[in-house]
C-alpha cells in the first residue's frame, strides 16, 4: 500500500482528485521531493516543455486539473430530485451563448433573462419553452430531435429550504456530452465527457425562492473529444442520467474506498493476488472540520473500527475481518457505514480478489471462465438511453437468463444502476471509456480528457465487488502515439485502483491464413487481453472458423470480448442467407466450436445483448439505423443465436461444478 498511500496522502495535499496531477507529477519526478506548485511553477516556467522524455510528457499532461470533488454513493445520501421536465430551447446556432461576433455573450440565455418593460427585446422565454424528461436523451423525445447534434438549453426552477449547517451541491449522473451548468445567472462549472457524474457546490448561491438552473447540453461530435467523431453508436445528447440536490453537512465524507487489499508491489502487467481476510482503504472528509474519528462499522463481520483523519480530512485504514467473499453464486454484499460526529454514510460493499496467474483469470483464488455478453446503455424495447433501476434489471436479468456470469458494459460507463444490480445479481463487469477507434493521439487535451473520464468511472464504482476490469480502450489502432496515450491511461488506473484488472479490447493479427495471433504491442500494459473478432461476418462465412488456429504471444488470460453477426428478428431464412436468423444462429454454433478450442481463453463477451441503434446502419427494411447484432431485438424478443450461447454457457457452468 505504500505507493498507494503516498498518492492519497499527495491527492489530499494537492487538493483532491484536482490534485492527481500533483501526484502523477510527483510520482515521476521522485525521489527529488519538490510540492506541487513549485513543480507546477516549473512547468508554467515551461509552457510547451519540450517533452523530451515520458515522464516529462505525463508531467505536462498532468499538469491540466482533474475532476475535482466528487461525491460517491449519491444513492444513500439525503437528496432532493430535480428529475421530470425541464423547460427546453432547442439552440443549433448557439445563440444563446455566442453573440453575431461569435464572442461569448455575457447576457445569454443562462441569465433568464425576461423583458422589463413592455418595449424590451429578449428573444427567448424558457417559461413558454417545450419541455423535455429528464433523465431522458432528446433525440428519442421529439421526431424533430432526432438525428439532432447541437446545443440545447435546459431549465429547471425550484424553490428551496436549505436545512441549518448543510451544504448543497448539485449532482449530474451525465449530460452528452459538454455541459455548461448555471444556477441563478451564476455560472458553476463545465463538464466534458458524456457518461460519467459530475457536481458543484451551490452553497451559497442557492436560495430559498425561484431558484433556476440551467445546463447548456451540446452533443456536437468533435475530432478531439473522447469519443471522436465515428462510432457505432447513437449520439444520444442531453441530461441523460438524474439530476439532484445533493445534502451533506459542513464536514462530510465525500470518498472513500473500501476493498480487500491487494498485492504489494504490482507492477504493470501483473494481476495482483490480494488478500481474502485484510479490508484496506481510505475516506476523504470533505470541509473545515478535518480531523476527525472516523468509525467504519461491518456490523454482520463484527467490525467496528475507528479512525483519525489528518489535517487534510484524509484517512487511511487496513484491519482483518472474517469475511464470506462475494462471488457470482454467492453475490454477498455487507451493509457498511463510515461515520463521524456530523456525518453518516451506508453502502452495501463485497470482498472479493481477483488475479491472473498464465492465461486464467482467478477469482477468489479459483479460475473462472467469463461467461459474458457485451451490452449497450440501449433502453430495452426502446430506442432510447437506458437509466434506470428498471432498465438495468432487464437487461442484467437477461444476461443471467443467458446464463452469463460477466457483462461488458460497453464503450462507455454506464448509469451506475448497472453496476449496483450487477452487484447484487452476481454479475462481473467489465467497465470501459469511450476511447474508441482513432482517437487524436497526440493531442494533449484529448488525452487529459479521456484521464478525467477514466478517474470520474473509477472514482464513482471502485466499491463495486461485480466490476473486476477497467478497460482503457476499444478497437484501437496500433502506433506509437496511441501506446504512449494508453500506457498513461493504465498508469492513471492502476494508480487510483492497484485492485483490479486492466484490460483492453484489441485485434488480432495473422501469422499464416488461418493463424490468428494477438500480439498487438499494447498487450504487455494490461493484464487481461480483450480480443474483438468477426469470423464469419466481416471476415468470411461462419464455415471458416472451423480452419482457425488462434495463437497469442502473451502468457495472459484472453477475452474474445467481441463476436457476432446480424439478424433481422423474425426473419427466417437458410443458414446461408444474410440477415436471417438461421445466418446469425449458424454463425455462433460455428463460432463455438471454434472458441473451445482457444487453449488459452478466459472468457467471451459476444456482440451482442440488444440490437442498438446506430447512424451508420441505414439498409432499410433490415437495419433502419440499428445494430441488427443483438441476440436480442429492439422489441425483446430472442433470437435462434440467443439460445446457442445459451447452451454453451450451461455447458460451461456444468463443467465448472
Ligand atoms: C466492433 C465495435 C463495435 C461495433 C461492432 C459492429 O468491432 O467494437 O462497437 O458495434 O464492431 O457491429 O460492427
Amino acid at each position: 500500500m505504500k505507493v498507494v498511500k503516498f498518492i492519497r496522502h499527495t491527492l489530499v495535499r494537492c487538493g483532491g482528485l484536482g490534485g492527481l496531477s500533483c501526484v502523477l507529477i510527483l510520482l515521476v519526478a521522485m525521489p527529488g521531493s519538490f510540492g506541487c506548485s513549485e513543480r507546477l511553477s516549473a512547468l508554467q516556467r515551461t509552457p510547451n516543455g519540450g517533452a523530451e522524455s515520458e515522464h516529462q510528457r505525463l508531467a505536462e499532461v498532468n499538469a491540466y486539473p482533474l475532476e475535482q470533488n466528487l461525491i460517491i454513493n449519491v444513492d444513500h445520501r439525503s437528496t432532493v430530485s430535480l428529475n421530470g421536465k425541464w423547460q427546453v430551447i432547442i439552440d443549433p446556432y448557439e445563440n444563446g451563448y455566442y453573440d453575431y461576433r461569435y464572442l461569448p455573450k455575457t447576457n445569454g440565455y443562462f441569465k433568464n433573462t425576461k423583458p422589463r418593460n413592455k418595449s424590451e427585446l429578449i428573444e427567448y422565454d424558457f417559461d413558454k419553452s417545450e419541455v423535455l424528461n429528464v433523465p431522458g436523451d432528446w433525440n428519442s423525445q421529439k421526431d424533430r430531435l432526432f438525428f439532432y447534434e447541437g446545443t440545447v438549453w435546459y431549465k429547471k426552477s425550484f424553490d428551496y429550504q436549505r436545512k441549518p449547517n448543510t451544504r448543497v451541491f448539485v449532482y449530474l449522473g451525465a449530460a452528452n456530452y459538454h455541459s455548461i451548468v448555471y444556477l441563478n445567472g451564476q455560472k458553476l462549472g463545465e463538464h466534458e465527457g458524456g457518461f460519467t457524474p459530475f457536481n458543484f457546490e451551490i452553497t451559497k448561491v442557492v436560495r430559498e425562492k425561484d431558484n433556476f438552473l440551467i445546463v447548456k447540453v451540446d452533443n456536437k461530435r468533435r475530432r478531439d473529444a473522447v469519443p471522436t467523431v465515428n462510432t457505432d453508436w447513437w449520439n444520444y445528447g442531453g441530461l441523460t442520467r438524474r439530476v439532484e440536490l445533493v445534502e451533506v453537512p459542513q464536514t462530510f465524507i465525500r470518498d472513500y474506498f473500501i476493498q480487500l487489499k491487494p498485492a504489494q508491489g504490482r507492477g504493470l502487467a501483473e494481476g495482483g493476488k490480494g488478500s481474502t481476510k485484510t479490508i484496506a482503504g481510505w475516506i476523504q472528509l470533505d470541509g473545515n472540520q478535518t480531523e476527525q474519528a472516523i468509525t467504519v462499522e461491518i456490523p454482520e463481520a463484527d467490525v467496528k473500527q475507528t479512525f483519525k483523519s489528518n489535517a487534510d480530512g484524509y484517512a487511511e485504514f487496513e484491519f482483518d475481518a472474517e469475511l464470506q467473499l462475494w462471488s457470482p453464486e454467492n453475490p454477498k454484499l455487507y451493509d457498511v457505514t463510515i461515520k463521524f460526529e456530523t456525518d453518516s454514510v451506508h453502502d452495501s460493499i463485497g470482498f472479493r480478489t481477483i488475479e491472473t496467474k498464465g492465461s486464467k483469470i482467478l477469482l477468489n483464488g479459483k479460475p473462472i471462465f467469463l461467461r459474458g455478453i457485451s451490452i449497450h446503455e440501449q433502453a430495452p424495447k426502446s430506442d432510447s438511453r437506458a437509466h434506470s433501476q428498471k432498465h438495468a434489471e432487464t437487461l442484467l436479468g437477461w444476461a443471467k437468463e443467458m446464463n452469463c456470469n460477466f457483462a461488458r458494459l460497453a464503450h462507455y460507463p454506464h448509469n451506475e444502476n448497472m453496476p449496483r444490480t450487477a452487484d447484487r445479481l452476481g454479475m462481473l463487469v467489465w467497465s470501459e471509456i469511450p476511447v474508441y477507434w482513432t482517437i487524436l493521439w497526440e493531442n494533449e487535451d484529448t488525452l487529459k480528457n479521456a484521464l478525467n473520464q477514466l478517474t470520474e468511472m473509477i472514482t464513482r464504482d471502485k466499491n463495486r465487488a461485480s466490476v473486476i476490469l477497467w478497460s482503457m480502450a476499444n478497437e484501437t489502432p496500433v502506433g506509437k502515439a496511441r501506446n504512449e496515450f494508453l500506457k498513461t491511461l493504465v498508469k492513471q488506473a492502476k494508480s487510483l485502483d492497484p485492485t483490479r484488472l486492466i484490460t483492453a479490447a484489441m485485434e488480432k493479427s495473422y501469422k499464416g491464413a488461418n493463424t490468428p495471433v494477438i500480439n498487438d504491442p499494447f498487450g504487455q500494459y494490461v493484464d487481461v487481453l480483450g480480443c474483438n473478432e468477426y469470423i464469419g461476418w466481416y471476415e468470411g462465412l461462419p464455415d471458416k472458423c472451423d480452419s482457425y488456429t488462434w495463437t497469442t504471444i502473451y502468457d495472459k488470460p484472453v477475452i474474445i470480448s467481441e463476436l457476432g453477426g446480424g439478424a433481422l428478428y423474425g426473419f427466417h431464412a437458410d443458414k446461408d442467407t444474410r440477415w436471417s436468423e438461421e445466418y446469425q444462429e449458424y454463425l455462433y454454433e460455428k463460432q463455438v466450436e471454434m472458441l473451445e478450442k482457444i487453449p488459452f481463453l478466459a472468457g467471451t463477451s459476444p456482440w451482442i445483448l440488444t440490437d442498438f441503434m446506430s447512424p451508420r446502419r441505414p439498409l432499410p427494411q433490415i437495419q433502419d439505423y440499428w445494430n441488427r447484432k443483438g441476440l436480442i431485438s429492439d422489441k425483446g424478443k430472442k433470437k435462434k443465436a440467443f439460445y446457442v450461447m445459451q447452451r454453451f454457457y450451461e455447458k460451461l457452468k456444468q463443467d465448472e461444478q
